[in-house]
């Protein structure tokens, strides 16, 4: 496999991760369109994007926000960029769907399957909260459940077609594969379709060999390995690990401060470049190499930055 190349994708920001967890948390649309394009200079293909109300670090729809990043981030790079369309909670489907009907992006996420999507327990570590709404958002996501109903992938789906945005396929566990099959079953995506596998999130699978090797398995039995193209993330602390064991498999990693907030045991990354070199270090240990945007646009099959609307 040596010179393989490997699509990382550096996920800037986030909605699950709290301004109080991290003093490098990119919060405004300045500070994540320099960590978007730092991360891309440091090898990443593709930036995740979420964005923030620039006032008080909460996760918002607004579109106008997300204008200023994405083009901001396309005056000083050639990455890709796939945007979110699992938003934030408390966001309807309509506020996350709509950074895809007026961008119309290369890419973007696609999360399939409804869950408990959860960080509660991490409110008990914090002591000194920066903006009042965030102990209150924590909190309440031991209540929230993540819609992604039959109806609203299908919905989502026609929206990602009319766009010509190439979905993303979130999989956090093993049933949200048999939920691929059968929408692909329907004919609502076409292969090759891009997964993205998700370990380490509370509502989720763990972040093992085992439930990474036992997802890419059932995807390969439901939907033949031909069929798909693949990416992993390892949330928090398995970060590295799970990236790795993804590149030992053969398959294409994200890193970066929306999953996880540290560059090793107890200290925090100051940037996502951090992420993405540490990532890139090991793949170059392994014999990989970082593919550059535009190799991910051939390896994923997209359309290119001169057909998306931003
Ligand atoms: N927060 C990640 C675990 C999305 O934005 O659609 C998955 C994610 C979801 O990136
Ligand atoms: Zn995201």
């Amino acid at each position: 496999m040596s010179g393989q190349k490997v699509i990382v994708t550096a996920a800037l920001t986030g909605s699950a991760h709290f301004p109080s967890m991290s003093p490098y948390l990119p919060l405004t649309p300045d500070q994540i369109i320099e960590e978007g394009i730092r991360a891309a200079d440091a090898g990443a293909a593709i930036l995740h994007i979420h964005v923030r109300n620039p006032e008080n670090g909460m996760p918002t729809p607004d579109v106008e926000i997300f204008r200023e990043v994405l083009t901001g981030i396309k005056a000083g790079s050639d990455a890709v960029i796939c945007l979110s369309t699992g938003g934030g909670m408390g966001m309807s489907t309509e506020q996350r769907a709509s950074p895809v009907t007026t961008f119309r992006p290369e890419i973007a996420s696609l999360n399939f399957g409804s869950m408990n999507f959860s960080v509660f327990h991490v409110a008990e570590k914090i002591r000194d909260w920066k903006y009042p709404w965030e102990k209150l958002g924590m909190l309440a996501s031991e209540d929230y459940i993540f819609p992604n109903t039959y109806k609203t992938l299908r919905e989502f789906l026609s929206l990602f077609a009319a766009s010509d945005t190439k979905p993303e396929v979130e999989i956090y566990d093993l049933g949200m594969v048999n939920n691929l099959a059968f929408m692909m079953g329907r004919g609502h995506l076409k292969p090759p379709v891009h997964i993205q596998f998700v370990t380490g999130t509370l509502g989720g699978v763990p972040s093992t060999v085992n439930s990474l090797v036992t997802l890419v398995n059932a995807a390969k039995d439901a939907l033949g390995a031909g069929n798909f193209t693949w990416s992993a993330i390892g949330a928090g602390r398995f970060q590295m690990p799970i990236c790795s064991v993804a590149l030992a498999m053969g398959g294409h990693v994200r890193v970066g401060l929306e999953d996880n907030l540290y560059l090793s045991k107890g200290v925090l990354a100051k940037s996502n470049a951090e992420l993405v070199e540490k990532i890139v270090r090991i793949m170059r240990e392994l014999g990989l190499e970082p593919a550059s945007p535009d190799e991910a646009r051939a390896i994923l099959g997209l359309k290119g930055l001169g057909k998306v609307s931003y």
